[in-house]
């Protein structure tokens, strides 16, 4: 009735305004819920009230947040989408709130989303960009342009559909390729299981595609949790799967196996049961090989191989480990990390012969089951070559049936990676061929574990690493005292060229600093006039010379600080988080003389954009402040220059960021191997269905934590300069939508397919490092062409980088002359 129209006409001005006063107190919560009752009465509303009422959830949001009320968030999103179920801005926000809480899955399919809304979306871009790679991963790609692999399961599958096995279930279908073979070979029932939502939604679309919705029935689940008849009807005469990583046991194959027979698959064949009442599985089974090998690639990312950094003796630093290690004792480090032997820069040396380490029967339930509690078992393994043991490499054999097998071995002209069990043991030990390894072979938690345990030498054995550490059983001594770094941050350790290079740039701006402050007199230098960080040096009768604060915000595990504060007069801030780190840092300090208060932890302030301009304008300024600016994938780190910007605001007159500028550098490559990991290639179906146009929408221009040493390519050009980001003249930046032109002449014939980049990093005017370096901590990574380009030689190529917060893109075009 009227009057019900005009009472709720009023309602909704009154709370339209609430919600506006709410706002304008910050009282963000209560604006958010006026905001949702005007809208869900008028949504005629929504175009004036859009942009207030994101501003209000997004403010509310963080509120949310930070305290912890993790669900309320969530519930204000969703009302949030009800109301706007489009609305890119608001579902990329989602995705970061997500992915902040670490479901990736979930984010990256906001992300996506908002980026179908809005293909040009800068943000959401970014974010997908940076997500991508976990949702989908890249060997999908590598995968499906494996025309071999495609091929042998397709026949294996095919063969066993012709010969009665009527009903198949594919674990873990991916894009849905193996069940849509078993369809199509002609079997009667399909089953497919997977995991990941946003490839369970993938196979969808794919299985829609292709014509068999509803012939192939899609379970988004683990096929841990299937059961006979609630999922399938019955149990199947036919398993497919190629759950399987580098280390073969690592996508949980055996556990699916065993719950596959005990509950979804017919029981195994046997000459009382006709096939088709029989259960089976693709693969049939598997052989695992193993080598031993050394590898300082591989060294330098496990071990720490330098007794000196930067002019610290390390030795105080106590025990460090990355996070792979064949003890289980620890639930943060993994057993294996996987490497492309063949792409390993420097590469490696065989010191055995490749061995036998495991078969594995997969149609043979008690022999999957054994498998676990199976006794550890030793092997020997006779030297065949001269080298430092640095790691054990694992393969296998993938056997689909009794004809055909694939295989990951590092010689094969496979595009898989092998695991890598690296040695920890600190102390090198240099095996000689007569020598024997012994290796000991476990499976627990249905991970296949390998430990070199000892070398025998002329009838005595050395210990490697303790049989019992390995078991983690050493109740006895308590649980070891080590400190684990990252692989990286162990490999940033062992680069001497980089502290070295730090420790002269940072004596060169003390010096400066120091003549500059003499030539002021002691009186009239700024220092004296500001007050002090920290509390005031310890002897109040001797105030000692003003020191020189040094800040060093580096991520992770850095000794920069103590390198600067090792050069005396010195008050440095380190931004390591962890405690562990905080006590080596401590520890190296003691070591090597630097007084305690010359060290102290900064958590990271110059993040927090607000607390650093609310900070006093007399307070101390820094001399210098380390900028952490390439992350090891071989990216600009984030909001690198937004850090610069409020550094160079915070240092003292003469003072100096470091590293004062970088350069990026690019060349023009023809190189299939990148192309085919970043796309399904080729105009083909792939078997002959349609996968490509769905899986392709997750490709990713930029490719990252490349060897571009070993990557294996055509270089097309020289290298070209493409890019400098000034970090002690930030004015000059760059805004948004800066583009950089840069040319470069061809220097043979071919296909640029890639422009691979690397930096280098100017600490000053004469001390650089560069990223694409043997001894580097850092990776380098490719921007992958939309389209690649034909060159002749002596072409000009004229590229557009842009850099967009720190995400980077590159078109290339020919020109006609070089201008
Ligand atoms: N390995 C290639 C591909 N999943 C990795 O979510 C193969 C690498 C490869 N879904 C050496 C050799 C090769 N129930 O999407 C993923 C995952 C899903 C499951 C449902 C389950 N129990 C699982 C387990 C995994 O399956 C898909 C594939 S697993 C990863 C395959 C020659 N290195």
């Amino acid at each position: 009735s009227a009057s019900q129209a005009l009472a709720g006409s009023q309602l909704v001005s009154r709370s339209l305004e609430s919600a506006q006063q709410c706002l304008f107190n910050q009282d963000y919560g209560t604006a958010f819920v006026h905001y949702l009752l005007v809208l869900n009465l008028a949504p005629v509303l929504k175009d004036f009230a859009s942009e207030s009422f994101r501003f209000t959830l997004f403010k509310w949001a963080d509120e949310l947040d930070s305290l912890g009320r993790i669900q309320d968030l969530f519930d204000c999103y969703e009302q949030a989408l009800e109301l706007f179920p489009t609305d890119e801005v608001i579902i990329n926000s989602m995705g970061e709130h997500l992915f902040r809480m670490g479901f990736r899955d979930e984010a990256a399919g906001h992300f996506h989303k908002a980026l179908k809304l809005k293909p040009d979306y800068p943000e959401a871009k970014e974010n997908f960009y940076r997500v991508a790679n976990w949702l989908v991963e890249r060997w999908h790609f590598l995968m499906l342009n494996d025309r071999r692999r495609n091929h042998k399961y397709q026949q294996a599958i095919q063969k066993a559909v012709e010969g009665g096995c009527n009903t198949v279930l594919d674990i873990g279908t991916g894009t849905g390729i193996l069940g849509m073979c078993a369809k199509k070979a002609g079997a009667a029932e399909v089953y497919a299981c997977e995991l990941s939502k946003t490839m369970y939604e993938l196979a969808c679309e794919v299985v829609t595609a292709n014509g068999m919705n509803g012939r192939i029935k899609i379970l988004h689940m683990k096929s841990l949790e299937m059961e006979v008849p609630k999922d399938i009807p019955k149990r199947v005469s036919l398993v497919v799967t190629e759950t399987v990583d580098a280390g073969l046991f690592g996508e949980g194959i055996i556990e699916s196996l065993i719950h596959a027979w005990n509950h979804l698959l017919l029981p195994p064949q046997d000459p009382s049961r006709p096939p088709s009442q029989a259960g089976r599985v693709i693969p049939a089974g598997a052989t695992v090989f193993g080598m031993a090998v050394q590898c300082l690639e591989i060294r330098r990312h496990h071990r720490l191989c330098v007794s000196e950094i930067g002019g610290l003796a390390t030795a105080a630093a106590g025990e460090l480990h990355s996070p792979v290690s064949c003890s289980s004792e620890d639930d943060s480090t993994e057993p294996y990390t996987t490497e492309r032997l063949s792409r390993l820069p420097g590469g490696y040396t065989p010191l055995t012969e490749p061995f036998n380490a495991l078969d594995i029967d997969f149609n043979n339930v008690q022999e999957l089951e054994g498998l676990c509690s199976r006794e550890v078992s030793r092997v020997r393994l006779p030297v065949t070559g001269e080298g430092l043991l640095d790691a054990l490499a694992v393969w296998f054999q993938l056997h689909l049936d009794q004809q055909s097998s694939l295989s990951t071995g590092p010689k094969e002209d496979t595009c898989w990676e092998q695991a890598i069990y690296p040695v920890q043991t600190p102390h090198n030990f240099p095996l000689r061929p007569g020598d024997e390894l012994i290796v000991e072979i476990s499976c627990r938690d249905a991970y296949l574990r390998l430990c070199s345990v000892a070398v025998a030498r002329d009838g005595r054995e050395f210990q490697l690493c303790s049989a019992l550490a390995c078991l983690g059983t050493e109740q006895s001594s308590g649980p070891r005292d080590y400190t684990m770094l990252e692989c990286a941050e162990m490999a940033l350790l062992n680069n001497q060229p980089y502290h070295d290079s730090f420790r002269r740039a940072l004596a060169k701006l003390i010096t400066n600093l120091k003549d500059a402050r003499s030539v002021q007199g002691p009186s009239q230098g700024q220092g004296l006039e500001v007050m002090p960080l920290t509390d005031p040096p310890s002897d109040p009768m001797d105030p000692g010379p003003d020191p020189f604060y040094v800040l060093d915000v580096s991520e992770g595990f850095s000794v920069l600080s103590l390198m600067a504060a090792s050069q005396g007069q010195v008050k440095a801030y380190s931004s390591v988080e962890k405690t562990q780190h905080q006590a080596v840092l401590r520890r190296l300090a003691r070591a090597n003389g630097v007084p305690e208060e010359a060290l102290e932890f900064w958590l990271n302030q110059v993040e927090d954009e607000q607390a650093v301009l609310q900070r006093p304008s007399r307070e101390k300024l820094w001399s210098a402040i380390i900028l952490d600016c390439v992350e090891t994938c071989g990216l600009v780190r984030q909001k690198l220059m937004e850090k610069a910007t409020l550094a160079r605001c915070l240092l003292e007159d003469g003072g100096q960021i470091f590293p004062e500028r970088i350069v990026l550098y690019g060349m023009l490559v023809e190189s299939d191997t990148l192309l085919l990991e970043s796309a399904v290639q080729g105009q083909e179906p792939t078997l002959g269905f349609n996968i490509a146009p769905f899986i392709n929408q997750f490709t990713v221009p930029v490719h990252v934590f490349l060897d571009l040493s070993t990557l294996q390519c055509r270089h097309l050009s020289d290298s070209v300069e493409l890019f400098i980001l000034d970090l002690m003249n930030t004015n000059t930046f760059y805004g948004p939508d800066s583009v950089c032109f840069s040319q470069v002449q061809a220097s043979a014939s071919g296909r640029v397919t890639a422009v691979p980049f690397w930096y280098q990093i100017h600490l000053n005017e004469e001390i650089s490092l560069s990223t694409f370096n043997q001894d580097s901590h850092w990776k380098q990574a490719a921007v992958v062409l939309h389209q690649p380009l034909a060159v002749r030689e002596g072409d000009w190529v004229r590229l557009a980088v842009t850099l967009q917060k720190s995400s980077i893109s590159i078109s290339a075009t020919k020109t006609d002359r070089h201008i």
